[in-house]
């Protein structure tokens, strides 16, 4: 569970950093365990794991137990409930960024969008925001790798950045902006933050590859960003714990297959 110092933190920011969440060992199994996915062709899948886009594979946890660890991690696990609310989970998006030279999210999100699924909210000492993001190091990333960066406490905004003057969904790079911050983190540190914060990412300049892995947490009613199901050996695989997480609610449907029956 989040101290009282993090609870207010969190509030105050909108973000929190918990170093040496993921053990070096399983940081390694995880990197392994990516290695032969980072190879697959755009729109690509490999049983039911899926290049999305340029930078992304999707469906992670589908590639095997030590993305499943991270389902209910005890490192964060007590954040999740706490921040999205304790009344069950669900993970709507979980993929990995693989990023070389040259690329960068742009700036995006704020709280003046005023979007449900991603808003922060708190009422009666309990927080109940939207969406929570745990983003996980699998390299270290420090200046010039392409970090995350976040414009602490823009998850309570009311205004656009006057350094975007337009309210589309990208609303540009996040370097040099005045209030962004870059966050720096060692291979197994974890970046917990809501959604409705602006957040994006630096230009990677350096060699090789930035890796994190994202799994966006919210309250057990969610629905998947894009429409993923779960396969039915992960679905068996998983521990109870981790399978509410994944499928909250078992599939409800009418045995006989039919459409057309009515009352
Ligand atoms: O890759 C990053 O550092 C930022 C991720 C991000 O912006 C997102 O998932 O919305």
């Amino acid at each position: 569970m989040p101290t009282e110092l993090e609870d207010y933190l969190f509030d105050l920011r909108g973000y929190l950093v918990l170093e040496k969440a993921v053990s070096t060992d399983h940081v390694h199994q995880l990197n392994t365990d990516l290695d032969p996915y980072v190879s697959m062709k755009l729109g690509g899948w490999c049983q039911n794991v899926h290049r999305l886009k340029e930078h992304e594979i999707h469906n992670i946890i589908e590639i095997g137990e030590s993305f499943e660890r991270l389902i209910d991690h005890p490192s964060w696990l007590g954040y999740i409930n706490r921040y999205a609310g304790s009344d069950g989970l669900f993970i709507d998006e979980a993929f990995v960024n693989v990023r070389g030279e040259g690329g960068e999210t742009r700036l995006h999100s704020g709280a003046h969008k005023r979007r449900v699924r991603t808003q922060f909210r708190f009422h009666n000492n309990e927080f109940r925001c939207g969406q929570i993001v745990l983003l996980l190091a699998l390299t270290d990333i420090a200046s010039g790798d392409g970090g995350t960066m976040v414009i602490p406490g823009s998850h309570k905004s009311n205004l656009v950045h006057p350094a975007f003057n337009d309210d589309s969904s990208q609303i540009g790079s996040a370097e040099g902006i005045e209030g962004a911050i870059e966050v720096h983190m060692k291979a197994g540190d974890a970046l917990l933050f809501v959604d409705c914060i602006a957040h994006g990412s630096a230009k990677r300049r350096n060699d090789g590859d930035r890796r994190v892995v994202i799994y966006r947490y919210g309250p057990h009613w969610g629905h998947s960003r894009y429409g993923y199901e779960p396969s039915a050996a992960l679905l068996k695989r998983l521990t109870q714990e981790r399978r509410k997480i994944i499928q909250p609610l078992a599939p409800r449907r009418n045995s006989s297959h039919s459409i057309y029956q009515f009352n």
